[in-house]
């Protein structure tokens, strides 16, 4: 096989793992940063290292949203500063459905640094692809 042949192959080779990279992250399922969801669909909101994972989320009005304390440090969870969860220790998980639209401050009483923001649209505007945001 002369040089340039091999070369060119090795070039198509990378273009198809390009291609397969690409169309693996447009279908969702391998890309890191979609957010986890329950067996319900949920998507899960973690506390863990004294932060809410992810910091920003976009879903459609109605959609319910899992919260989880994954680590030992105490948390709780505000929506615009209603407390929907009481204390939560390591395991602890609290549900809450976002019924109305608009733009939701999610603080846990113990952490200020611990911010995170919920962002609900109306069902029709909402793509999957735009629930993730760092
Ligand atoms: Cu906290």
């Amino acid at each position: 096989m002369s040089r340039t042949l091999r070369g060119r192959l090795l070039g198509a080779a990378l273009m198809l793992l390009v291609a397969v990279a690409l169309a693996s992250c447009a279908s969702g399922t391998e890309n890191p940063a979609v957010v986890p969801t329950t067996a319900e669909g949920y998507p899960i909101v973690n506390q863990d290292r004294l932060r809410f994972i992810p910091k920003k989320l976009t879903i459609p009005a109605g959609q319910t949203v899992l919260f989880r304390n994954s680590e030992t440090a105490i948390h709780d969870v505000l929506v615009d500063g209603v407390n929907i969860s009481g204390n939560m220790r390591k395991g602890d998980e609290v549900v809450y459905t976002f019924e109305s639209t608009g733009t939701f401050t999610i603080t846990c009483s113990f952490h200020p640094q611990m911010r995170a923001t919920i962002v609900v649209v109306p069902p029709e505007s909402f793509t999957p692809v735009a629930r993730v945001e760092d």
